[in-house]
Formats: structure tokens, sequence, C-alpha cells
């Protein structure tokens, strides 16, 4: 028998080698051209089949993009000392290997804020502050583009569903309230990988998005990759000129379970670093979140129990990256199962 041994470099991180199954590219991520009429059915198709959509024709100005990431870059380039001022991430704030509160663990270094000023966490001020020329213009820029093209899609949803009121999941991100947040994640590459032969290492362990929708620019490394209602793990081609959008859990109760929240992860790559810039779009904490009146049939009965966003919110918190979030809300079945033992 031949045992691999490893290198002493990864001796730390055991809990973030695993095995996955090779995949190549898949290609099969529907890609929508939002300058296109038949856009809000391919969105509403591809929410049902996937749960995740690539926007192209976006009209989010490239140049925004351009110059965020390479900021972002030049962030996680500074000397650790540097970054770890604007940490350790409480949620927000800056974070290297560590996600979430209960031992989640990653190769990955990240800077978690807030995006709404009102709620604004003093920890993210703290980063605009001490990294001005860095961060302030180029956020700001980038989000405001970027949440303007979100309602857009959200509009888009609504109207592909036949909701007569376009707004009715728009109206939760522009809410002044609205709990959003926006994530730059940085993944090193990890040249001892090399040494594992067939083996991974995890950039951001398998988990779903609480929120209602996520918006995703990475550069062009993959790593990316969604599980397929089958089950089956595939890679999403990367494109750095275009966005991912994907349902989070909200979204899959708002229409009752019709879109599915995809279950997603990032692998590192043992050459290039990977960069990505997440939007999540989040309802004010007070909002209850249940299906829309206007999408059920008659008598259909909610699959779920009634929450508001900050009960499932504490909730996530609590819970580890992988388990099955939306399983305590649930009508039929009140345990939280991790995703291995569904
Ligand atoms: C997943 C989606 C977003 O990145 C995030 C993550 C959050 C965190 O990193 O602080 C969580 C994770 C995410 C879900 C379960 C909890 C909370 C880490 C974790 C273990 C910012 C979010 O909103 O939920």
């Amino acid at each position: 028998m031949v045992v691999l041994s490893q290198p002493a470099a990864l001796d730390h991180f055991s809990d973030l080698i695993k095995t996955c199954k090779p995949t190549g590219l898949f290609a099969g991520i529907p890609v929508v051209d939002l300058s296109r009429p038949d856009a809000k059915h391919r969105i509403v198709r591809a929410c049902e089949e996937y749960g995740m959509f690539k926007v192209i024709n976006h009209g989010v100005p490239l140049d925004f993009m351009t110059t965020l990431e390479a900021q972002a870059l030049k962030f996680f380039s500074l000397p650790q000392s540097e970054k770890d001022k604007a940490g350790p991430a409480d949620p927000c704030g800056y974070g290297s290997k560590r996600i979430g509160p209960n031992g989640d663990v990653g190769w990955i270094e990240y800077i978690l804020l807030n995006t709404n000023p009102k709620i604004t966490s003093h920890k993210s001020l703290s980063i605009l502050k001490e990294n001005p020329e860095i961060f302030c213009v180029a956020v700001e820029d980038y989000i405001t583009a970027v949440k303007n093209m979100t309602f857009a899609v959200l509009e888009m949803v609504a109207d592909g569903l036949g909701i007569e009121q376009r707004n009715v999941l728009s109206k939760l991100l522009t809410d002044e309230k609205s709990d959003s947040c926006f994530r730059l994640n940085y993944y090193p590459p990890c040249p001892e990988l090399q040494a594992l032969s067939g083996r991974n290492l995890i950039g951001f362990g398998e988990h779903t998005d609480p929120q209602i929708v996520s918006v995703l620019k990475s550069n062009n490394t993959s790593g990316l990759q969604i599980c397929l209602k089958d089950g089956t793990w595939v890679t999403v081609a990367p494109d750095q000129t275009a966005f991912f959008i994907n349902v989070g859990d909200c979204l899959q109760v708002m229409t009752n379970g019709r879109f599915k929240s995809v279950k997603h992860r990032v692998l590192a790559d043992t050459v290039s670093s990977r960069i990505s810039m997440i939007y999540f779009g989040g309802p004010p904490l007070s909002e209850k979140i249940a299906p829309l009146p206007s999408l059920m049939a008659e008598g259909e009965e909610s699959l779920y129990k009634e929450f508001t966003w900050s009960e499932y919110k504490k909730s996530a918190y609590r819970s580890r990256l992988a388990d099955y979030r939306l399983g305590l809300f649930e009508k039929s079945a009140p345990v939280m199962l991790s995703n291995s033992q569904r």
C-alpha cells in the first residue's frame, strides 16, 4: 500500500483536504443576456433548474469591476499585521481561514462589510477609514452599480413569475433597512497541493446562502462549484466580465420551493489565486419571510413555518456552514440535518 504523506505546510489544515471527484468545466449554467426581451423567462427557468445563472450585458461598468478587484488584491497583498488591523471578522471585518463563529475553516482570506450605511458596523467603518484610498470610492461605485443591476433582475424575476407587483422582491433590497452585505474573498494558491495527488483543498466549504439573492464576480481562476439537482458537483467556468447570480434560502421560501437555493463551494487552486466579490441581498431584519401569496395555487400550503429574516439570520449564525439551515423551518421535517445526512 502506498501512503501519501502530507506536505508539512498543510499539517494544520487536514480538515480542509478532501477528495472531490474531478469535474470538467461545466458549460450548462444558463447565460442570460439582460438586454434581450426573453431574459425574464430564462431567469425563472434557471432559478428553477439550477438556482444559478450568469448575466451578460448587465450594464455594470467594466471599469468599476476591474478597479475594485485591483484594490482588493492590493489589500490582500499587505503585510499580515496591516490586514489584521481590520480583523478579526465578527462577522464583519477581515478574516483569515476561520469562517463564521462555529469552527468552519477554509483556505481563504476575506473582508465582510455591511452595505447599509445606517447599520454599518464599527469594523466596516474602520476598514474604510484605514484604507481610504483602497476602498472608499471603489467599493461605493461597484456596490451602487451592482445593487441597481440586482434590483432590475429581481423585477424581471417577479415579471417572469407573472406577479403584477414588479417590485415585490426588489423592494426588500431597496428598503433603507435592507440587511445586505458585501464580501471580498481571496483564495491564495497552494503549491503544496500538488503533492497531495488527487486531493483538494477547500477554499470555502459547501453551503447555501441564507439571503434572497447573491451576486458574484470573480477573476479568471476557476474554483466555484455548484451541486446539481442529481447531487453531482460541477465546476463553473469563470468569466471575469459577467456576474453569477444565485438563489438564496429566503427566495426559495418566497417561491414555496419552486426556486432552489443552490449548494455551492470553492476549491483552492495550486498555481493561481482566485478573487471574488459578492453582494448578498438581504431583507430588513423585521421582514416576514413567507411564500408570496400571488404565487400560491388555490389550496396550496406553505412548506415552511413563518419566520422573520432576523430569526433566520440568528439561526444561520448558530449553524455550521454545511448544515441544511432551512430544515429547522420546514413544516414536515423540523430537524437540522447536515448536508451529508440528507
Ligand atoms: C454564507 C453566505 C455569506 O458569505 C455569509 C456567510 C456567513 C459568514 O461568513 O459570516 C456564515 C454563512 C454565510 C452561513 C452560516 C454561518 C454564517 C458563516 C456561517 C458558518 C456572510 C452569510 O450571510 O451566511
